[in-house]
């Protein structure tokens, strides 16, 4: 009996054309279907209707500050808590610091370098955040910027005395581009950063080793629709930092600053929309749930926010995935409730993902705002180019060069902004 084997140049003729014809546009068309769930045509944004930041709820127009102040103000900052970032648990921890280590002989002796830790205990819990703090030697008053970091203390300088934070995965030094550490004790600025793992874990399922055991939260059924989750707990976490840095009588309580990149951008804004101690707020590249508008389609959207990470914002966000238009508040609004404090929004041109525009318009329309204690605002001025700084009044806006990161360039456009409008 004969064999009925495919004779082998056949064989290779069918695999390649199955590859060919098959397996490769099946590809091709995946990855397409993929990039195409993000929207980067201006063309397909869509027609939205922004909430109107100066009309109360119940229909009156703000044209006084202290309207804003008593009514406006803490109708957004509901909005705010109650469907989308959430709020912190109501309950009392014990806090405490201890200096780990000092030396008044950092940055070849240019600066002091502390490190803190604060201990937080409730519930018969307690957790530990180890807080890195360098201050230019010589200021009486020096005004500090609070930063939380994505890897750990130690992989933001390589200064070798600084010590690893507990739950840091990457090397020594693995990240000191984001940190101009030198630049800023050269501005007499002093900086603060902790790892926001510290506070809660950047990914879903770890509650119970986050702070919330400390207020009687184990698990997520014990959540609310409204409760915080990580962007609040790591926004209190910033505002424990500011406690302590407050204690000491070198730092200037006048001109505290909170800087956060991306999802600790986003941190950063409510931080500072909570905490008005700050009299300046960061955010860096914060895009979707951030500076930039909901209701533009473009880039990262609610929906797709929602769905990577559920562990950032309160339950109730989810249910305005089908329709963001239903949302009653924008980001404009959560940058509005920082005025007439500084605030200063910063885009990256290869940022689409976090829209650099939408990042924009919300600040100008944010601005609006201001012009109620007479300052300045973003009227009249269009999208700036690349490299261009736009400073008006207390707002700043810039789109640099490059990609999502922080870079040297930022931290310059920062402080020169904050030596001009906090003083020197
Ligand atoms: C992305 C996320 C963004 C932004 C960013 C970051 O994956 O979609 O919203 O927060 O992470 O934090 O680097």
């Amino acid at each position: 009996m004969k064999k009925s084997l495919l004779p082998f140049h056949l064989f290779t003729f069918s695999i390649f054309h199955l590859f060919t014809f098959l397996i490769l546009p099946l590809f091709i068309f995946c990855a397409a279907a993929q990039a195409q769930e993000a929207n980067y045509d201006e063309n397909k944004v869509g027609v939205y209707t922004l909430p109107d930041a100066m009309t109360t709820l119940s229909g009156q127009k703000v044209a006084k500050k202290k309207q804003w102040e008593k009514v406006r103000r803490p109708e957004i900052l509901k909005l705010f808590q109650d469907n989308e970032y959430g709020v912190m648990p109501d309950a009392k921890v014990k806090t405490s610091y201890r200096v780990v280590e000092e030396s008044e002989d950092a940055m070849n002796g240019k600066a002091i370098r502390r490190q803190v830790e604060i201990a937080f205990s409730g519930n018969g819990q307690e957790r530990k955040m180890l807080v890195l703090l360098y201050m230019p030697k010589g200021v009486k008053k020096c005004p500090v910027f609070v930063s939380p970091n994505f890897q750990g203390n130690a992989t933001t300088t390589d200064d070798p005395a600084v010590i690893e934070s507990q739950y840091s995965t990457f090397g020594r030094a693995h990240q000191t581009s984001r940190w101009s550490f030198e630049r800023i004790i050269d501005s007499g600025y002093a900086i603060a950063t902790f790892h926001y793992f510290d506070i809660y874990f950047d990914k879903d399922d770890k509650l119970a080793e986050t702070i919330y055991p400390l207020f009687g939260i184990n698990s997520k059924a014990q959540l609310q629709e409204n409760t915080g989750k990580a962007i609040t707990a790591w926004a209190w976490g910033c505002s424990r930092v500011l406690d302590y840095l407050f204690t000491l009588k070198n730092i200037d309580k006048k001109r505290a600053i909170i800087l956060g990149h991306s999802r600790l951008g986003k941190t950063a804004l409510w931080c500072g929309a909570l905490d008005q101690r700050f009299a300046m707020v960061i955010s860096n590249n914060s895009g979707c749930s951030g500076a930039a508008l909901s209701r533009r389609n473009y880039g990262e959207t609610v929906p797709r926010i929602n769905t990577s990470f559920p562990w950032w914002f309160c339950n109730k966000y989810q249910s305005y995935n089908q329709d963001v238009s239903s949302l009653p508040m924008d980001q404009h609004e959560l940058i509005a409730l920082i005025a007439p404090r500084l605030v200063y929004v910063a885009s990256a041109q290869e940022d689409r993902w976090a829209d650099p525009r939408g990042e924009f318009l919300s600040l100008q329309e944010a601005s609006k705002v201001y012009a109620l204690y007479g300052l300045e605002t973003f009227e009249g001025c269009s999208f700036p180019s690349v490299g261009e700084h736009l400073w008006r009044g207390n707002c700043g806006y810039h789109i640099r060069t490059g990609v999502h990161d922080v870079t040297d360039y930022d931290w310059q456009s920062y402080i020169e902004f904050a030596k001009e409008r906090l003083g020197e």
